[in-house]
């Protein structure tokens, strides 16, 4: 790094905060809270207010300051911070081990030879080397480092040797493994190395570059193109500990409607209520649970948004009316780009009240999309966006359930938007190249917020484009990927990085959305689509029809039965979600979260975790017939045969197209429904525990599953606890918290891989069936203790 600061010649400590002043420049360093720290240089001007994190965050921490010859030695009771000549910062345990060092050599990319011009002539794409940043941070890579992270990309799990930009992109072509970036700017790095995990979150929303060692395999590197050096460090020594912190500035995912965690069915586009009734019909007729209808586009009159076309989707409200009664809800797109037309509501609302992006010369700034001439709406805005929120009532009004925000990285057809448009962004005016990135999640944001006081429900929001912190708002999906197999594969990395990124509601087009899906590959896709929390099958015009029964009778039976399992265990995806909202931790996992001692799970790019009790390890691969499951330490049962095996190890598992391997771990009580059509169509009164025997603690939430008064204390929840002593299994069930009225009648329990002799509820002897290796028994929920005699 060639930026020479100087010397130290001169601190204060105000508060957490210890202002340091440099030869040519005064720095900050504030802990957030005892393992997070603030590092701040104001390189780019004043610093405003963040978009990532939106409330005060700060809380009382004891700092001890002291000066030596050249550096500044900060500690709180967790760490200690080096502070030195030419801002150099250094951070260390409370007893001096190393996390995570400045680099103080000087960049040393590798060499390219030859020509980039000449490659370019012939048509090949040259690699852009990253020069010239206002911002830049090098940081030591110390030994074997696995990096993980940054939001949305194509790659494997670990990102180290690559290199990543966060510019939100709309880039149609297949997705590879070359794409630097895509829809989601997500500036926050894990970094995880034998004992210690810690993170990085770089609070700066201009264009920016992450070089993973790649340029050279001693350093990191972090540039962005203008602002603040602005970054927030994340103490480990876990993972866990690092996604907490990283939630705790950047917030978590809210708990959803229960329906939201349904399979959802889209397709660009369902272009009129004949054919949506056709398919809503069909999932009925043929019992594939479905809970949503998406309407793309086609929904709209000419692209207007918040309108509808008057013929195809004539009678809005009762064609709405008519999905709810067979219980479909419909989530309808809406775009940004408002149709540039006088005479049309909502692009006079907004013209009149001053609420669209301007270009330089204060005119509002014209591109072009689905309805021809667009102009952007100025989401920085609060007042615009209240405006956007309550617009959407000509929708909720209709009985519309759920929002779907496209296009916000923003795109336009006749190229970027220029980087001197200018935003209002509430009294700190600035322009696109410092707002692009933040786009998209604002828009959310004003979705989100309008939706939550029309209907007084969590909303429901999809959003393409994002930024840190855009959890708090809106589930995402991955954009335009293909009906390729590359593509199934490269979704198991992405998504587990977006969950570690703050991202835990998120999915894939299921089935591909660009290119003609195939039967074998529609079946692979469901198979893991079902664990995602978002589960939606979505396609692109002019291609094969995606519905689960568009492949012939095999592949829709193994549809039916992989989304009947989603909606079996649409309590323990529940459950995890409520977890999530305090805790900061996604539903999907990969198995270094859970077993982070463990090396061998640090590069598993076709396993993750669903939650700490289920383990799932699809087949990536056409013709796929067995393939190898690493089983992390613990004993762990196979879901479809009972048969348990010991962890530590990788076996061989079978997998003709039927079978997804899934792992159940010991020691597990994993709530299920009954399968049913749709979330409600069934009262769920009697909860299935599938008790997987071994030590273990389960604690299970119950709600309304749609209004927030589970915030007001509204909820009720058990624990359910299970241990092993001699031939008896025990189980023992609580109901720990009651304050949501409706409760459970029945406990049905399915206990694997046992025999029973006799089965005892509070001490008395009760029926029981056996089931090819279960243990099957009906308890009222009031039962307190459950004694199974093993055979
Ligand atoms: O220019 O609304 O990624 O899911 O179907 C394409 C039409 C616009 C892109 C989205 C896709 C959606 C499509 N949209």
């Amino acid at each position: 790094m060639n930026n020479l600061y100087g010397k130290i010649i001169g601190y204060h400590v105000e508060k957490n905060k210890v202002v340091i002043d440099y030869e040519q420049i005064s720095a900050i360093v504030e802990a957030i809270t005892p393992e997070i720290i603030n590092v701040f240089l104001p390189l780019g001007g004043e610093r405003k207010p963040s978009h990532a994190i939106e409330e005060e965050k700060r809380v009382a921490v004891e700092l001890a300051v002291e000066k030596d010859a050249e550096d500044l030695l900060i500690a709180t009771d967790q760490l200690q911070i080096k502070v030195g000549t030419n801002f150099k910062v250094d951070f260390y345990t409370k007893d001096g081990q190393v996390i995570c060092r400045d680099y103080r050599g000087e960049r040393a990319p590798f060499v390219r030879r030859g020509s980039a011009h000449l490659m370019e002539e012939e048509g090949h794409k040259a690699i852009e080397t990253i020069q010239g940043n206002r911002v830049e941070v090098l940081k030591e890579i110390i030994g074997d480092e696995y990096f993980y992270g940054l939001g949305e990309n194509t790659g494997h799990l670990n990102k180290r040797g690559y290199q990543y930009q966060m510019w939100n992109t709309d880039d149609p072509s297949p997705h590879v493994e070359s794409y630097e970036k895509l829809y989601k700017s997500i500036p926050f790095l894990l970094t995880l190395r034998k004992n210690m995990a810690y993170g990085l979150f770089f609070d700066n929303s201009y264009h920016s570059y992450f070089n993973l060692g790649k340029e050279n395999e001693r350093y990191l590197y972090y540039g962005a193109k203008d602002g603040n050096l602005n970054y927030y460090f994340i103490y480990g020594p876990t993972v866990k500990q690092v996604l907490a912190g990283y939630a705790y500035l950047t917030g978590t995912t809210p708990l959803p409607q229960r329906w939201a965690l349904g399979y959802q069915q889209s397709r660009h586009s369902y272009d009129s209520w004949q054919r949506v009734m056709e398919v809503a019909k069909t999932f009925r007729a043929k019992q594939i649970p479905c809970d949503v209808i998406h309407l793309d586009i086609e929904y709209m009159d000419d692209y207007r948004v918040f309108t509808w076309n008057q013929e195809r989707f004539a009678d809005f409200e009762a064609g709405v009316a008519k999905l709810k009664e067979m219980g479909f809800k419909v989530v309808t797109i809406i775009d940004p780009g408002v149709k540039k037309e006088k005479g049309y509501f909502v692009y006079d609302e907004g013209l009149e009240q001053g609420f669209y992006l301007l270009d330089k010369d204060g005119i509002p700034y014209v591109n072009r999309v689905w309805p021809g001439d667009v102009v952007y709406p100025d989401f920085s805005n609060s007042k615009a966006r209240r405006w956007w929120g309550g617009k959407h009532r000509r929708l909720t009004e209709q009985g519309v359930a759920g929002i779907w925000n496209d296009m916000n990285e923003p795109a336009g057809f006749d190229g970027p938007i220029p980087d001197d448009v200018v935003f209002a962004n509430d009294g700190y005016p600035s322009v696109h190249a410092e707002m692009h990135n933040v786009y998209g999640h604002l828009m959310s944001k004003a979705t989100y917020e309008g939706l939550s006081a029309l209907t007084g429900k969590r909303p429901f929001v999809i959003t393409r484009a994002c930024f840190a912190g855009t959890q708090k708002y809106s589930s995402v999906w991955t954009g335009d990927n293909c009906s390729h197999w590359e593509h199934l594969r490269m979704a198991v990395p992405m998504l587990l990085n977006l969950s570690l990124s703050g991202l835990s509601f998120c999915g894939t087009d299921v089935g591909g959305f660009s290119y003609d899906c195939n039967g074998e590959l529609m079946a692979r896709w469901i198979q893991l689509g079902i664990f995602s929390p978002l589960f939606r099958n979505h396609s692109n015009m002019h291609t094969r029809d995606q519905e689960p029964w568009a492949f012939g009778a095999e592949v829709e039976a193994i549809c039916r039965k992989y989304i009947n399992l989603r909606y079996q265990l649409l309590p323990y995806l529940y459950d995890l979600m409520w977890q999530g909202e305090k805790n900061g931790l996604p539903v999907l996992r990969p198995l270094f979260l859970d077993y982070q001692d463990d090396a061998e799970t640090y590069e598993l790019n076709d396993q993750f975790m669903v939650g700490a009790h289920l383990l799932v390890a699809p087949v990536l691969q056409q013709g796929q017939r067995r393939r190898v499951v690493y089983l992390p330490a613990g004993e762990w049962f196979d879901y479809w045969t009972g048969e348990k095996y010991r962890g530590e190890q990788p076996i061989i598992r079978e997998t003709p197209l039927a079978v997804c391997p899934i792992y159940m771990k010991a020691g597990s009580i994993i709530p299920n429904y009954q399968a049913q059509n749709y979330v409600g169509e069934k009262d769920q009164s009697d909860l299935i525990l599938d008790v997987y025997p071994g030590e273990g603690c389960y604690t299970h939430y119950q709600d309304d599953g749609e209004t927030f008064k589970y915030r007001d204390g509204e909820f009720n929840l058990y624990r359910f606890m299970q241990r092993l002593a001699g031939d008896k299994l025990l189980l023992e069930l609580e109901k720990t918290t009651a304050g949501y009225e409706r409760s459970y009648e029945n406990f049905m329990l399915k206990i694997n891989g046992m025999e029973a002799a006799a089965v005892r509820a509070d001490g008395k002897e009760i029926t029981f069936s056996q089931d090819n290796g279960r243990v099957l028994v009906k308890i009222p929920a009031a039962t307190k203790l459950v004694e199974v005699i093993e055979k």
